[in-house]
């Protein structure tokens, strides 16, 4: 029915003329996602879901009055004379697309250098901008967020930011430009009112954020199209999901791939035989363990130096059968070496990149190397085999791409370096760049795809739409306490941009890590999405267990955390795949409506039903803690806080600020220090009462649990449950919703709080 109103003529796409000169177009794929272009971005490379709304047209009112466009609810869009695009809010103007004549035409493109600011030779290259479209900043209590990986606080506002996949190794700071991703969504709050933007385009784009003139910010970007999408909605958790429809579904990965990962560059044999013995004898949860670039024989892909693991197929099956699964590191640089399997079948099937029509040959760690064209389906599928053969040869469970930006150590590849496509088509180094981890996730994942098993995929490098096929992690941190306090706003950000299953070097990556640091890191990120302590070569070793007594003691107290509450980890993992939802969130995107968690970026929420507020500094015994709107109680003494306010809470070492909301029904596991499924034959429901209230005063909030294999994509069949749980204070009561998966859980058991 709603198809056939839409062929009597409501448009959904509106033209507008100026001077007799198309201009602008206005598309509304429904009420909340509206995409403004001259001309739209060619983005066949990387997939959006623009689908529009069935019923969109019955709440699409008016094209010509008063220059109103469209109007939702309180919402209008409307275009004045310069065919300037605003949104109004029950009449209250909060998006405007700038037309001040103050706007500067170009940019400097000049890396935060005080070494050249201070007189040493200086790389300027001037930026003038083919797509650029400017917005403004109503008042300076604007607030933007998001932009993916860049570091410092959720706050980007003032600062400037360029989408160029980098690889830095040195200190990521706050003004650091660009990181490892390229994700061009952002979140724009201007009193009380939000407004998502996402730009899609892999080329290279600034977005200026206010830096140089606090009037208005801008993308802009040297090539590419005036083209962006405005995300409309109540407040930042509508605008997340809006954004996710557009770009997801995100990996869903394995139960397994939750647990703990300890890795460092890189262990002997003798080390990774020490940790595992520590797995076994101390009880200490682990799930995986990491082997890097040292495994390869001349750092060649999918080859093992056996003088350095001698037999890695049965040191992976002696791990294994203790529950520790073997990730080993692929780099995509392929060693210039003839006789090398790889490198001479690429070459032979013009598998590489090109410059000038010959093989492209650049710098990374095997020395000089060459660049898989991932772009072309013949080497994704050679490459996805060649990953396939290589984890069964020698009982890999997981793959972690690096250097993928790509990264490489004699200069930056040039821009007109050539990847062809399958039809032959050049795909130019400035447009793909952004998207080459993609295109390398992707083919990897394949291996497990076709295997009917959930990826085990890890990047470092993404654009806005690789969490389809790969985990992450925000490359190389340093053991600081700065770096710590960046995991937060960093982690939780990936996660408003549709990308949860992200993770930190927990310690910190370069530099070392004290016992407080660690002590302390592990703490604060104890339940992010995925948890890896990894660390550098020459790097002071920081396992758990690297210390002391105390040290281990205190770290092993928290992976049994983790894992005890990996059911309510594993939920938001479902939830993140199904809607966007972050598992790590900043208070704000819970609370809009409450000005004090606008600039929080110390607390974090994990799930909408976990507060965490660590020790995040040297020295510090104890905390102000923002509480927001009920009542929440602390996870290790029981004490109750009121919402709306802030107390000092101690924090002594081994001490951290983990809260939950009284009245949630947690679901959790007890004791298991590896996830295997069989080992798992009860769900605890745990439900959470402050210390002196009595459980039946308490409404408490019902649960809902998924449950599936863990491992398989059965799930996309349908092969699962959902089951909600319910407490009255007595008796719990549980209604299945789906129930396809035949159950592992022979009981469902209350554990007191
Ligand atoms: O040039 O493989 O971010 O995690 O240990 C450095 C060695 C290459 C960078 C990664 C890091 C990894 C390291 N790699």
């Amino acid at each position: 029915m709603a198809k056939n109103r839409r062929t009597q003529g409501m448009p959904t796409r509106v033209e507008l003329l100026k001077n007799n000169k198309l201009s602008k177009n206005i598309e509304i794929l429904n009420p909340n996602l509206i995409r403004i272009f001259e001309k739209k971005n060619d983005t066949s490379l990387f997939s959006l879901n623009l689908e529009k709304d069935e019923d969109m047209e019955e709440r699409f009112l008016d094209i010509s009055s008063e220059r109103v466009i469209t109007k939702f609810g309180d919402f209008e869009v409307k275009v004045d004379d310069c065919l300037n695009v605003s949104v109004l809010k029950n009449g209250h103007r909060y998006f405007e697309e700038y037309s001040g004549d103050d706007t500067e035409i170009r940019i400097i493109d000049q890396v935060f250098d005080l070494a050249a600011l201070e007189g040493h030779a200086k790389q300027e290259h001037i930026v003038e901008f083919k797509a650029r479209c400017n917005f403004t900043l109503f008042s300076d209590d604007d607030k933007i967020y998001g932009l993916g990986d860049k570091t410092a606080h959720f706050n980007r506002r003032d600062f400037e930011y360029i989408s160029w996949n980098s690889d830095e190794p040195t200190q990521h700071n706050e003004t650091y430009r660009s990181l490892y991703k390229s994700i061009n969504f952002l979140m724009v709050t201007h009193d009380g009112m939000w407004y998502g933007l996402f730009y899609p385009s892999s080329y290279k784009t600034v977005w200026n954020l206010g830096k140089y003139n606090k009037k208005y910010m801008y993308y802009g970007s040297e090539k590419g199209e005036n083209d962006y999408f405005l995300i409309l909605g109540e407040g930042p958790s509508d605008i997340v999901k809006t954004y996710y429809k557009l770009i997801g579904p995100q990996l869903f990965t394995t139960l397994k791939f939750m647990g703990a990962h300890q890795s460092r560059w890189s262990y002997s044999e003798a080390e990774a035989r020490e940790m595992l013995r520590h797995h076994v004898e101390d009880h200490w949860p682990l799930d995986f363990i990491h082997f890097d670039i040292d495994y390869m024989e001349d750092y060649k892909v999918y080859t093992v130096n056996n003088n350095y693991i001698s037999d890695l197929k049965s040191l992976s099956a002696e791990f294994k059968k203790d529950g520790v699964g073997v990730i080993t590191i692929l780099d995509p640089g392929v060693k210039l070496q003839e006789g090398y399997e790889i490198y001479d079948y690429l070459t032979a099937h013009n598998g590489f990149a090109k410059k000038d029509g010959v093989d492209y040959v650049n710098a990374v760690w095997p020395g000089d190397s060459k660049y898989p064209n991932y772009f072309k389906k013949e080497v994704r599928d050679y490459l996805t085999a060649a990953t396939a053969d290589f984890m069964e040869k020698y009982g890999i469970s997981g793959i972690w791409c690096d250097m993928n930006e790509p990264a490489s150590f004699k200069g930056p590849l040039p821009s007109d370096v050539e990847f062809a496509d399958d039809e032959g088509r050049v795909l130019y180094h400035d447009r793909v760049h952004n998207l080459y981890a993609e295109y390398m996730s992707k083919t990897v994942a394949q291996a497990f795809i076709q295997k009917n098993k959930r990826p085990s995929v890890i990047t470092r490098a993404a654009f806005a739409t690789t969490s389809r096929y790969t985990t992450s992690w925000n490359g190389d941190n340093q053991s600081l306490w700065d770096h710590l306090r960046a995991s937060l706003p960093q982690l939780a950000t990936m996660n408003m941009s549709g990308f949860a299953m992200n993770s930190v070097d927990v310690g910190g990556f370069g530099n070392d890590c004290s016992k407080e640091l660690l002590i302390r890191w592990t703490e604060a990120n104890i339940l992010i999405p995925y948890f890896r302590n990894h660390s550098c070569k020459n790097s002071r070793y920081q396992e758990p267990y690297a210390f002391d007594r105390e040290t281990y003691d205190i770290c092993k107290k928290y992976y049994q955390l983790r894992y005890d509450l990996m059911p309510y980890l594993y939920d938001l993992q479902w939830q993140a795949h199904a809607d966007g939802s972050p598992m790590i969130a900043p208070l704000f995107y819970y609370y809009p409506e409450e000005p004090r968690t606008l600039e929080e970026n110390t607390e974090v929420m994990i799930g909408e039903l976990l507060l965490h507020a660590p020790i995040l500094n040297q020295g510090q015994r104890s905390r102000l803690v923002y509480f927001p709107e009920g009542r929440w109680v602390d996870l290790f003494t029981k004490k109750v806080y009121e919402g709306k306010k802030e107390y000092i809470v101690e924090m002594e070492l081994g001490a951290t600020g983990l809260f939950a909301r009284e009245g949630a029904l947690l679901p959790m596991y007890q004791g298991l220090t590896s996830l295997d499924k069989k080992q798992i034959d009860t769900l605890y429901i745990c439900p959470v009462a402050g210390e002196g209230t009595d459980p039946e005063n308490i409404d408490f909030l019902p649960y809902t649990n998924h449950e599936d294999d863990g491992e398989s994509l059965d799930y996309e069949r349908g092969i699962y449950n959902e089951t909600v749980y319910s407490y009255d204070g007595k008796k719990l009561d549980a209604v299945k919703v789906t129930g396809r998966y035949p159950s592992d859980y022979k009981q469902v058991k209350i554990l007191p709080f």
